[in-house]
């Protein structure tokens, strides 16, 4: 497993469509180990492949509470098949825009359907922070950041000092 680093706004890699993975194969399942070693070490509760520079439509979690058994999870091709009419707001933040968080609504429960790291059909109902997280992965597969659900003003702030920051470091270089 190799620690990988993780792009950070404005990134141009981060906008991008990822492809669909054609076979869940040992390629894969190593990038996905990759991807849990990345998102531990962060930490963090998720990561998509984008984030590292793979753009392929696959993301890792683990939504696990302190104290308990860690719950990695692996999930390839993800649909979002069934969102509730019902909303909820959870205070998000994102291992490409780091110590930014801010209030995001979303639909409360999705229904997902994914192939597993061993390239099983699975369908998932979720909701809390499972719900929020997935949601979150599968906007960066289609190279959507959350900063986009927040307000132009919020959004552009944001937008601002991370183009600052990315010039600052290109100088120091
Ligand atoms: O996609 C990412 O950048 C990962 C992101 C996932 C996420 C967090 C909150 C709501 C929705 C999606 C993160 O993991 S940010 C870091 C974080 O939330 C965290 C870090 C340490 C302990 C607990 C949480
Ligand atoms: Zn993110």
């Amino acid at each position: 497993m190799t620690k990988r680093d993780i792009l950070i706004l404005p990134d141009a890699e981060l906008r991008r469509v990822s492809e669909p993975v054609a076979t869940v194969d040992d390629g894969i399942r190593q990038l996905a180990d990759d991807m849990l070693e990345t998102m531990y070490a962060a930490p963090g509760i998720g990561l998509a492949a984008i984030q590292i520079g793979e753009p392929k439509r696959m993301l890792v979690m683990d939504v696990a509470r302190e104290g308990e058994d860690a719950q990695p999870m692996v999930v390839v091709n993800p649909e979002i098949v069934w969102s509730s009419p019902e909303l909820s707001v959870y205070q998000e933040g994102c291992l490409s825009i780091p110590e930014y968080y801010e209030d995001v609504e979303r639909p409360a429960r999705i229904k997902v359907t994914f192939l597993d790291r061993e390239g099983k059909p699975c369908e998932l109902e979720a909701d809390g922070l499972l719900a929020t997280c997935l949601q979150h992965e599968i906007d960066h597969l289609n190279g959507v950041l959350f900063i986009d659900h927040i307000s132009k003003l919020k959004r552009e702030r944001v937008m601002k000092k991370f183009t600052k920051q990315a010039r600052f470091n290109a100088k120091a270089l």
